[in-house]
């Protein structure tokens, strides 16, 4: 597929090439792996959700760039390796979550019980990577808001953080790198009590899929992609600054906040404007993703000034 080749973007470009990561070698974990892989299910379960006020007039990325285009080091560090792995080796069931830190109702929970009380809700966004790439979702999901408040976190709570899975059999990229593995981010409590954070358990009208971070991820659309946790198994309150992933890979490279923002530059990626999967022309950048009106009350000038 053309955008799957375009030289515009290169492969394992956001990380490491001594940690790349192809599928020969994954192939070489053994035959299981490769029959797996060989018997790959076609489609994801459906699942139905209301539609919502999130829309955008913004044509839809295809379902086969937002399924088969992604960024999951865990599954491979090419943009095709986690839509080959993952269905092989990532099965996301039974799943719960923890939940700890700063509230009163801590606690292990299963998915099930996570996500039914919760109305899901179909919202189309936009989704725009640090590497300069962009996409139109519609997603399935909940507001965070609302899974958040059943947890009660206490006056103490300021930061919310979120970690992904740690299992190297299931996550075979876990076994090579040498990462600290999760892959941790997080949110100021504010930020993830505004209404456009989402938990994320579909998209076009289906289950999530391995490499989109079933069977629960984050979507923050104001801010770049690598805030937007996948296969979240534990949700903890703290006081503190949680160290995310990427600021501890990169100090120089990624900050805290992470939104959106043209003017300020990434030092490997110009961030004025980006490609749209699917495209050919580039489009301009908006500040917050195009979702200030929504969002830009949450900052001070300082908070903007410390973007990356
Ligand atoms: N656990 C985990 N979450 C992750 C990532 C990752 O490598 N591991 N990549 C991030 C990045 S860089 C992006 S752009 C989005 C991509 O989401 P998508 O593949 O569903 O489009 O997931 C984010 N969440
Ligand atoms: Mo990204």
């Amino acid at each position: 597929m053309l955008l799957l080749t375009s030289p515009r973007i290169r492969e394992h470009e956001i990380t490491d090439r001594s940690v790349y990561l192809d599928r020969r070698r994954f192939l070489a974990l053994g035959a299981a792996g490769a029959l797996a892989m060989a018997a790959l299910p076609a489609r994801a379960a459906p699942l139905a959700a209301a539609k919502s006020g999130f829309t955008l007039a913004e044509t839809l990325t295809t379902k086969e760039a937002v399924t088969g285009y992604n960024n999951f080091i865990e599954l491979g560090n090419s943009k095709e390796a986690p839509a080959q792995l993952g269905p092989a080796y990532f099965r996301p069931q039974p799943w719960s979550v923890s939940v700890d830190g700063e509230c009163a109702k801590p606690g292990t929970i299963a998915f099930e019980d996570l996500v039914s009380p919760h109305k899901l809700e179909e919202r189309i966004y936009r989704m725009r990577c640090v590497e300069a790439w962009s996409m139109v979702i519609p997603w399935i999901g909940i507001p965070l808001a609302d899974v958040i408040k059943r947890f009660e976190p206490n006056s103490k709570a300021k930061y919310v953080e979120f970690n992904t899975l740690v299992d190297p059999e299931r996550l075979p990229g876990q076994r090579f790198s040498m990462y600290d593995w999760p892959y941790v981010e997080a949110l100021r409590l504010d930020e993830a009590m505004n209404p456009l954070a989402l938990l994320a358990v579909g998209l076009y009208g289906e289950e999530l899929r391995p490499q989109n971070g079933a069977p629960i991820r984050l979507v923050v659309p104001w801010k770049y992609g690598f805030k937007s946790v996948k296969s979240i198994v534990r949700i903890r309150f703290t006081e503190t600054a949680p160290r995310t992933t990427w600021m501890r890979i990169a100090p120089k490279e990624y900050g805290f906040y992470a939104n959106v923002n043209p003017e300020v530059d990434h030092p490997r990626w110009s961030q004025g404007s980006e490609r749209r999967i699917g495209e050919f022309l580039r489009r301009k950048t908006l500040p917050f993703n195009g979702y200030a009106e929504q969002v830009a009350g949450l900052y001070s000038s300082l908070d903007l000034v410390a973007n990356f």
